[in-house]
């Protein structure tokens, strides 16, 4: 086990290949202009500033040999898995399965639906396609992880209140110990960011812990 100086209080990391890196949705439809984050009308800029930093993390789980699962939000072709609920919310321009700039929004395979190219993965490397927006939900992810007796999970990726906040809670609930990479997550709103960070390290670590990816990186070499 490393220790790290996290928040709320010391998170214990395993060294023994039980703790996986968690990457969500760092896929083009977020970060690049075309795609539904602007659709939405974000500003997609601010949410590139943290790939060098994931792919330090990623480098350093590949470099040891432990698992790494990256997660793409996206719908079937025929949209059979999106609710009308969710397609229609935001009245936006563009909406899911609509043809853009990028392919098709928010559909698998499409491309913008890939992950971006600096955080490419691997061929032997997992990714899961998610409808929800938390990874648990309607995906195998629970059966991988625990195929990989895996028990932490470190993670990273967009939007952090959304998405990541999301799955975090939905693994918290599962048992994982969780900890979650304060530079290595964004949102289009810093605040709903700031406010993410300290919801889940409050009340003890109620979510879970919360540290910079130097800290999780000096920890584990
Ligand atoms: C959305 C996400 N829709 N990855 N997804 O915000 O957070």
């Amino acid at each position: 086990m490393a220790t790290l100086a996290a928040q709320p209080y010391d998170y214990s990391l395993p060294t023994d290949g039980s703790a996986a890196l968690i990457i969500i949705d760092m896929q083009r439809d977020f970060l690049e202009p075309g795609g539904f984050g602007e659709a939405l009308g974000n500003d997609v800029t601010r949410l590139q500033a943290i790939v060098p930093t994931i792919q330090k993390l990623q480098q350093a789980f590949r470099d040891r040999g432990w698992l790494i699962v990256q997660t793409v939000e996206g719908h079937q072709s025929d949209l059979s898995d999106c609710p009308p609920s969710k397609r229609e919310r935001g009245q936006s321009s563009l909406k899911i399965g609509d043809p853009g700039p990028m392919g098709r929004i928010l559909v698998l395979g499409e491309p913008g639906n890939g992950i971006v190219p600096a955080l490419a993965p691997k061929p032997d490397e997992i990714v899961i396609g998610k409808p929800g927006k938390g990874a648990f939900y309607a995906t195998p992810l629970q059966d991988i992880l625990q195929a990989h007796g895996i028990t932490h999970l470190i993670f990273t990726g967009v939007t952090t209140e959304v998405c990541v906040q999301t799955t975090m809670r939905e693994a918290n609930d599962r048992g994982y110990e969780c900890l979650l990479v304060e530079d290595g997550t964004d949102s289009y709103f810093p605040a709903f960011k700031a406010s993410t960070l300290e919801m889940v390290r409050a009340q003890g670590g109620i979510v879970g812990w919360t540290a910079t990816a130097e800290q999780v990186l000096a920890a584990i070499s």
